[in-house]
């Protein structure tokens, strides 16, 4: 489905949660996801303050704060509510299910109550994906319209090994899973992956793409980039920086430079309908 727009996508998607997502980049023109890997509550909401109006998603590791507190979560949604942007918390959760359904709901971090987004590896297999999925769908739990998965399938860091039959397995868990499952991070669309599980008439998985960077071609501990133009080209329906913007001389010139090539990169693909 990535040769159409967003607002054809918004309006047929089945996940509610997605249309929401491609409401917000059709409405912004913006596919930017900005990683907001700062250290204080403050330098984040600053953050998020400058760049909400050109961005879609902010994406946090909420617990690199040295200061989180309930003032880091109000801040972040009035100003989510103010730029219309949302919230994925870059957890990966990686653990058994009865361990993970414990962090993502409740604990100190209470990430259910405000991420829209959140991510897991599926080293463990399919039950991490089934144990979050319930609780996000649990009957008491008040936001479930609005919660979303996304499987980390691949990864930027130099061999990374999720590769090969893991990468398969995120294709065929989100497809077992689809109502909770908003599609993957991955460094390009997964469609030609040989999974097993067959995908269905109206699948249209959500990518995310890491490691986009207009000056850097990596860093010294194996990050390696991509360019917003690559990514999208292999499929990224949201591009995912960090230091190319929040790290730039001028993050809010950085922001709008990496709205606009992802903006043109996208209306290429889409065939310049926009
Ligand atoms: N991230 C990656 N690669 C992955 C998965 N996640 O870089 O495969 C996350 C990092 C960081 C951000 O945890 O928050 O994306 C990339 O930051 P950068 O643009 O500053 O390199």
């Amino acid at each position: 489905k990535s040769q159409l727009t967003y607002g054809a996508r918004a309006s047929t998607h089945p996940n509610p949660l997605a249309r929401k997502l491609f409401q917000v980049a059709e409405a912004k023109k913006s596919n930017v996801t900005v990683s907001a890997d700062v250290t204080s509550t403050k330098e984040l909401l600053d953050l998020a303050d400058q760049l909400g109006p050109y961005i879609a998603v902010i994406k946090t590791h909420i617990d690199i704060l040295t200061d989180f507190g309930p003032q880091t979560i109000a801040g972040l949604q009035a100003l989510a509510q103010k730029h219309n942007f949302l919230i994925f918390e870059d957890r990966k959760f990686i653990d058994i299910g009865n361990t993970v359904q414990k962090q993502y709901h409740g604990g100190t971090l209470r990430i259910s109550e405000w991420a829209h987004i959140i991510n897991c590896s599926i080293l463990p297999g399919e039950g991490i994906v089934e144990a979050l999925a319930q609780t996000a769908q649990a009957m008491d739990f008040p936001y479930g319209a609005d919660r979303g998965l996304l499987i980390l399938a691949e990864m930027t860091s130099k061999g990374s090994l999720a590769t090969g039959p893991y990468t398969a397995a995120s294709v065929d868990y989100a497809r077992k899973y689809p109502s909770f499952v908003l599609g993957f991070v991955s460094t390009r669309s997964l469609g030609e992956v040989p999974a097993t599980v067959a995908a269905s008439a109206d699948e249209d998985f959500v990518v995310f793409t890491t490691g986009v960077n207009l000056s850097s071609t990596g860093d010294k501990l194996g990050q390696q980039y991509q360019t917003p133009q690559s990514a999208v080209g292999r499929g990224a329906d949201f591009i995912i920086a960090g230091r190319g913007i929040y790290a730039a001389p001028d993050p809010q010139e950085a922001a709008r430079q990496y709205q606009q090539q992802g903006w043109e990169a996208y209306v290429a693909r889409v065939g310049g309908a926009q």
